[in-house]
């Protein structure tokens, strides 16, 4: 966000002249007097508890309110009861927890205690309340005889019962294992923050929750020098310079915030993986990692490349079937378990976006993998294979290739093939991570293999750590999709759920994984918001059947507070973040993000999804667009689903409007279910779109003085940020497609901009016309830009005329101004410029000879370049304007960065 600040000139003069009587103010100097403060002022700076409760996320454990503190402090027992704990890494992290949340929520330390004596007898009054609290596992049941013990238990879950025992009522936290009676603990710490008292967990109020699956991972995309592939939360929490960090406080961090949502395996490399985590200097490193992580009940995995036997084992092949080569993977896999006795496995990538893998030597993928988890098998670990394998360059002439189809046609055939201790982690979608796409065909398809569902919770394709894109509902959908998988009726009942769990199939292993990349940022991921998502992974790999919205509402509660219109203001805007986000960014299609997917997945770039081998095609022709994935007239796609599904998207009638340019190729003019066009439903989605996101940071403003001044300034920052790029958004696209197609938008707007003058039409003083490439991701195709002082011929000449400032913003640099035409009024003037990460220019905006504002463009926003990724605005709101003031913009270049703008926009202040 740039580093605004607005200056208050006039209303200091006016203070001022009041001050020294009225006498002095001769007559006012403007009719309409700006009133401050402008738009865009910098929110004050962090105290340093914003940044620590940023960390705690959702484990804050804010005091409960006076009613409920009240009722808490009651019946609250100071008797905790956990035999056996300590001798359990994970045992001792429960109880800690317990006590830690207890004195967080409540105030008070309970006592620990080793049994709990019987109720004297006759004593009966005492029973009447909760009185300790006992943490138990079926291993430390014995030292707690006659207590009551639940049914239904599994391995990792847990139970939530307030019950009887020796006399006396006690809350029972039961754990199928420790790692159970810790999600335990947590489980009850959040109940009661959301307000639930102990008491509530009696008779049908008592809890039993096993998890969905058994696997329930993260995958961290860390590379060893520090970066994070598609990382947005800073550096490595893990790596720096090719080592593992000396000081890992924040792994164990991470641990608990994993641990509190049931999350028990974290691979923390990237897939792209480098050799040398496999190599002997490196294993005391992963020891520690390892270490950080045990009392969390999370083990740890590895991504490991195929190639390794080659590239740090010396051998002179990789190939599977060779006895050496299997040799070297099993002594590795067992050098790591005499160092990580509980090492989760590994994860692999093979034949895969330039990974080396079985292709190379005409070995089949589950000739490869098996060959990798024979020597794991015996240790426990698991061997986790990627199906996200596709060609690359394909050949885009030829209208049968099909990116969408490479994951079954790698893997389909091979089901059955895979050792027990193999799992194939396939992506919710069969292109990547898009803004919507249907379920992958391969997910229903295996049925004698291990399977995961591979999420992306790092917000890669959806608006990065810059904009709010809350990503349950997206997820609930793929879970809830019936890919009507078993044949050979193909009933409906196999939702994707049922499948990636294991149910359907019967299979032992299988869950869920999120690619989460947290960095070393105090809040994880870059935005307090975008927190959310990992919270939400979390929850529905616990449990698939929550709603989207009630994770948000708890979350919310959680990491803000319990104020009903907090909850309910931040509830609605996660929930319309996504398909607002659809909207403006890829239409509702089925078209993907349409990013620009050769450059960083941020901003929009139509034109790079054809023409190029990568695949993410949208057949975008002049009269058409959509991919034919039909089997009768397309790439055949479709035949990848079960019957059922297959004809449901096949058929014009049946095939919903948000997915059909995915599997037809349609004229622009062809009409849809809504009854619009095509075209017409592109222009109207992203309008519509972006007029959402302008509501994003009005209601946000509502609950000022509701939530903390530094979560609210944080959260204001962002959605001011998104509705702005919104605009981005919605005009790169629709003049694209306006240009393509030459068909008008039937309303008007596209390529109208009411208010809008080009900087390329301003009076430019110093500044440049420059021609955009691609010419969409301007306004009107042309921006300005302020030669660089190196590139400045006789920069005398050239230099602007100086304007009287008090800062030296005016004194240096280049201008653009024009003549403001409309009528006297309040006003909001939004610049539109470009922020690249090769310096921070400074800008500021004039009217007639007053600064009203200036800012600096020091977004950290990805791209060196003036482009649709640096694009972005600063408005400065409530200016008072009338017919004939001069607005003028001034840029002072710094580093590499021109201070280019694009345009002004006045538009009537509301
Ligand atoms: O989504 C793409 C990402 C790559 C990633 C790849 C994958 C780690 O752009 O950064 O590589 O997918 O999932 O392997």
């Amino acid at each position: 966000m740039n580093n605004a600040r607005a200056t208050r000139t006039f209303l200091t003069a006016v203070v001022a002249m009041a001050a020294a009587g009225a006498a002095a103010l001769q007559r006012p100097p403007r009719p309409f007097p700006r009133r401050g403060p402008f738009a865009n002022a910098a929110a004050p700076a962090a105290p340093s508890w914003f940044d620590r409760s940023q960390s705690e996320a959702w484990l804050r454990y804010q005091r409960l309110p006076p009613a409920q503190l009240a009722i808490a402090r009651a019946e609250l027992p100071y008797v905790i009861v956990a035999p056996g704990a300590e001798a359990s890494r994970v045992g001792e992290s429960a109880e800690a927890e317990l006590l830690r949340g207890l004195q967080k929520l409540v105030g008070r330390t309970p006592r620990e205690q080793e049994s709990l004596p019987a109720a004297a007898e006759g004593r009966s009054g005492l029973a009447v309340r909760v009185s300790a609290i006992v943490l138990a596992t079926p291993a430390t049941r014995a030292r707690l005889a006659g207590l009551p013990w639940p049914r239904g238990l599994a391995r990792e879950g847990y139970a939530l019962e307030a019950t009887r025992w020796r006399g006396r009522r006690i809350l029972l936290i039961a754990g199928g294992g420790w790692r159970g009676a810790l999600y335990g603990v947590f489980a009850l710490l959040r109940r009661m923050e959301l307000g639930r008292g102990l008491e509530s967990f009696s008779g049908a109020g008592a809890v039993v929750s096993n998890p969905a699956g058994p696997m329930r991972w993260v995958n961290d995309w860390d590379n060893l020098n520090g970066s994070i592939d598609r990382g947005y939360g800073g550096r490595s929490i893990f790596f720096a310079d090719g080592k593992v960090l000396p000081d890992l406080g924040r792994v164990g961090e991470y641990g608990r915030l994993l641990a509190s949502l049931g999350i028990n395996g974290c691979v923390v490399n990237n897939v792209n993986a480098d050799p040398r985590v496999l190599t002997a200097a490196f294993l005391p490193g992963l020891v520690r990692i390892a270490a950080e992580l045990r009392p969390w009940g999370v083990r740890l995995g590895l991504a490991v490349p195929f190639s390794a036997p080659q590239s740090v084992g010396g051998l002179g092949t990789s190939d599977p079937l060779d006895p050496a080569v299997r040799d070297w993977w099993a002594k590795t896999e067992a050098a790591i378990y005499a160092a990580i006795p509980d090492f989760a496995g590994f994860l692999v990538k093979a034949d895969s976006e330039g990974q080396p893998g079985p292709l190379m030597y005409h070995r089949t993928h589950a000739q490869g993998a098996n060959a990798i988890a024979a020597g794991l098998a015996p240790h426990g670990g698991l061997l986790v294979y990627r199906a996200f394998v596709y060609k690359h360059p394909m050949d885009f002439h030829d209208l049968k290739a099909d990116r969408a189809m490479a994951a079954y046609q790698n893997f389909a055939a091979l089901d059955g093939k895979f050792a027990a201790n193999v799992v194939i982690q396939i992506k919710n979608g069969p292109i990547d991570f898009q803004v919507r796409e249907p379920v992958s065909p391969l997910i229903g398809d295996l049925r004698h293999t291990n399977e995961a569902l591979e999420l992306e919770v790092t917000q890669e394709y959806l608006g990065q750590n810059r904009q709010m894109v809350y990503l349950a509902p997206e997820w609930s959908e793929v879970l809830n999709f019936d890919l009507r998988a078993r044949p050979p009726a193909f009933a409906p009942g196999t939702p994707v759920k049922a499948i990636v769990t294991g149910q359907t199939f019967d299979r032992p292993v299988g869950g869920m994984v999120g690619v989460v990349n947290v960095g070393q940022d105090a809040n994880w991921v870059g935005s307090i918001l975008s927190q959310a998502n990992l919270f939400a992974f979390g929850r529905l790999a616990w449990n698939p059947n929550l709603s989207p919205e009630e994770i948000a509402a708890n979350w919310t509660r959680l990491t803000f507070n319990r104020d009903p219109e907090v909850v309910s203001t931040l509830t609605h805007l996660l929930m319309a973040s996504w398909p607002t986000y659809e909207d403006y960014t890829g239409s509702p299609l089925g078209l993907q993000t349409l990013t620009n997917i050769v450059g960083p997945h941020y901003g929009p770039g139509p034109e790079s999804a054809d023409d190029n081998g990568w695949g993410q095609w949208i057949r975008a022709g002049k009269d058409a667009i959509g991919m034919d994935r039909t089997v009768a007239t397309g790439t055949g796609f479709l035949g990848e689903y079960s019957p059922p599904v297959a004809a449901f998207y096949a058929s014009l009638s049946t095939c919903p409007d948000n997915l059909v340019l995915f599997f037809h190729h349609l004229p622009y003019t062809y009409r849809l279910h809504s009854g619009k066009t095509v075209i017409q439903t592109i222009y109207d989605s992203h309008f519509a779109g972006a007029a959402e996101a302008q509501t994003f940071p009005r209601q946000w403003r509502q609950l000022r003085g509701r939530v903390a001044p530094a979560y609210y300034h944080a959260v204001l920052r962002e959605l001011e940020y998104q509705a702005g790029y919104s605009y981005v958004w919605r005009d790169d696209i629709t003049n694209w497609f306006r240009r393509l197609t030459g068909i008008p938008d039937v309303r008007g707007r596209v390529g109208h901009y009411p208010g809008r003058t080009e900087a390329e039409a301003m009076r430019l003083t110093g500044y440049q016309v420059e021609s955009m490439s691609p010419w969409e991701a301007a306004s009107g195709g042309e921006y300005v830009a302020c030669p660089l002082p190196a590139a400045r011929n006789g920069a005398q000449t050239q230099a602007p005329r100086p304007e009287p400032s008090r800062d030296n913003t005016a004194s240096a640099g280049c201008a653009a101004s024009f003549t403001f035409q409309g009528p006297a009024g309040w006003y909001n003037l939004a610049a539109q410029y470009f922020d690249t990460l090769l310096g921070a220019s400074r800008f500021s905006l004039w009217v007639n000879r007053q600064e009203i504002a200036h800012w600096r463009a020091n977004d950290h926003l990805p791209s060196f370049r003036p482009d649709a990724d640096s694009s972005t605005r600063f408005t400065a709101r409530w200016v008072a304007l009338r017919s004939g003031d001069q607005i003028t913009v001034r840029g002072v270049p710094d580093g590499g960065e021109a201070a280019a703008l694009d345009y002004v926009e006045i538009r009537p202040a509301r």
